[in-house]
């Protein structure tokens, strides 16, 4: 098995998918993980296109199949080796919705905010107010509807920790890089302190980042994804192939 990514959010998804598998007593198989610079663009060759045509990390390549999107590699994993990260009978139910609403609702959503908040230097601050309102408008009412699981159980699905909390909380957990205030839903804050003492999900944060930066990045490294988010999110990469 090989695994493209790099250390972003949805790289880090996979990465504690991974770990939380061998944390569970799953004997993976040896598992190649390819770091992909996307400052330098390597999202964009063809060799990258061939096993993700949409041009993102991660990917996950095992034989002959490849994986693009991150919900669908946690899905596979969960699938192939299962364990109580999603249940095998009826109840996945309570748990498959909220990993797509994730991917489909939380991930933009936060992403957006981030862009705007941290990334797009060259774009005039007026042109910056209508998104920054809008995204973090909704980044708020989604922080709402999480608070709400949380009101009724200790991870987002239930009692027990699934691939939903895996793919909510490698965003959730950068609420201060995107200036998304979470610390008016206490429960919140529990959740992103219950995750984050989870063994597996610290090896996996720890993937390709120096141990002393898992949890704050030194200045340096702030100044260094604030240049590469802004050639990554800009429309200039548009005229690429
Ligand atoms: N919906 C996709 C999003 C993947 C995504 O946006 N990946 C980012 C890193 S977090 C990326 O590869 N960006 C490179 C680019 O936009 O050029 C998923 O969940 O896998």
């Amino acid at each position: 098995m090989q695994l493209w990514t790099s250390p972003t959010p949805n790289g880090w998804k996979v990465n504690i998918m991974l770990e939380e598998l061998i944390e569970a007593g799953v004997d993976l198989p040896d598992i190649k993980v390819k770091s992909i610079n996307l400052q330098k663009g390597e999202q964009f060759t063809e060799k990258f296109i061939k096993h993700n045509p949409n041009q993102k990390i991660p990917v996950l390549i095992d034989g002959e199949t490849s994986i693009m999107e991150s919900g669908a590699i946690l899905q596979y994993l969960a699938e192939k080796y299962p364990t109580s990260l999603l249940p095998n009978d009826h109840s996945k139910w309570e748990v498959l919705p909220w990993l797509y609403w994730q991917v489909a609702n939380l991930g933009p959503v936060f992403g957006n905010k981030l862009s705007y908040t941290r990334y797009m230097d060259d774009i005039d601050e007026s042109l910056k107010s209508h998104p920054l309102e809008r995204f973090g408008t909704e980044a708020n009412r989604l922080l709402k509807v999480m608070d709400g699981q949380l009101s009724k159980h200790k991870f987002i699905c239930s009692n027990n920790f699934t691939i939903a909390d895996i793919a909510i909380y490698p965003w959730v957990r950068g609420w201060k890089w995107s200036k998304i205030n979470i610390t008016k839903y206490p429960q919140i804050v529990d959740w992103v302190e219950r995750v984050r003492s989870r063994p597996a999900v610290g090896r996996g944060l720890a993937y390709g980042v120096p141990k002393e930066e898992i949890d704050q990045w030194s200045e340096e490294r702030k100044a260094q994804y604030a240049s590469s988010g802004s050639t990554i999110a800009s429309n200039k990469n548009l005229d690429r192939n």
